[in-house]
């Protein structure tokens, strides 16, 4: 079984396209773990039918936690771009995120805030490491961003919960960032 590649087929169907799976999201981005299955199965993309222990190893043996399993549903627990609106919980964040990107966007980002732009949510890293690898994806050696989440909180900010490494917010106005 090629888990990368089921890994990403599961975040295209939890994350960007659920209606090409037949898969209806409720509010927290759950669906039932069987549809899951089934949807996976009926695309003949995979050498064997999958069954949860496939998803339960993905989960495993992952750096990232991307999804989640409750109560014989699955979800993922961040970078959502469907148009409907993902609930997420409500926290109060670290006192510092921060938050890996590229050269390219630094201007814009340090005059107009950090945006969610295809997704529904900012993402930021609770540790540099993290933001290292979220910057790597796009910048050999990306620029890492310092946002003052205490202030941003104390002001009003809404942070969310994505997972132990990743917090969500709407928007960072740049008055709360700087460079590393
Ligand atoms: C940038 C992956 C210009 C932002 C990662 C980023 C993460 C702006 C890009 C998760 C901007 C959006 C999300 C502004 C933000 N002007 N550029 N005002 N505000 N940007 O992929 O945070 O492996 O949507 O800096 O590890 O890079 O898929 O967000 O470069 O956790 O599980 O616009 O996705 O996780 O890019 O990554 P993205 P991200 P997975």
């Amino acid at each position: 079984m090629n888990y990368t590649k089921l890994s990403k087929k599961i975040s295209r169907a939890l994350r960007h396209v659920p209606w090409e799976y037949e898969l209806e999201l409720d509010i927290e981005g759950f669906v039932p773990v069987e549809q899951l299955i089934y949807a996976i199965n009926e695309s003949g993309d995979f050498d064997r039918p999958i069954d949860v222990s496939d998803l339960e190893h993905i989960i495993e043996i992952s750096d990232k936690k991307r999804f989640e399993i409750k109560d014989d549903k699955i979800r993922a627990l961040y970078g959502h771009s469907i148009p409907m609106h993902i609930s997420k919980a409500v926290i109060a964040p670290p006192d510092i995120l921060y938050h890996g990107t590229t050269h390219k966007a630094l201007d814009s980002i340090l005059s107009s805030g950090l945006k969610p732009m295809g997704r529904q949510y900012v993402h930021l890293s609770v540790d540099t490491d993290t933001a290292v690898q979220v910057g790597k994806r796009r910048d050999k050696s990306p620029v890492i961003l310092v946002i003052d989440a205490h202030k941003a909180h104390t002001d009003g900010i809404t942070f969310y919960e994505g997972n132990d490494k990743v917090v969500l917010a709407d928007y960072v106005p740049e008055r709360y960032i700087k460079i590393k």
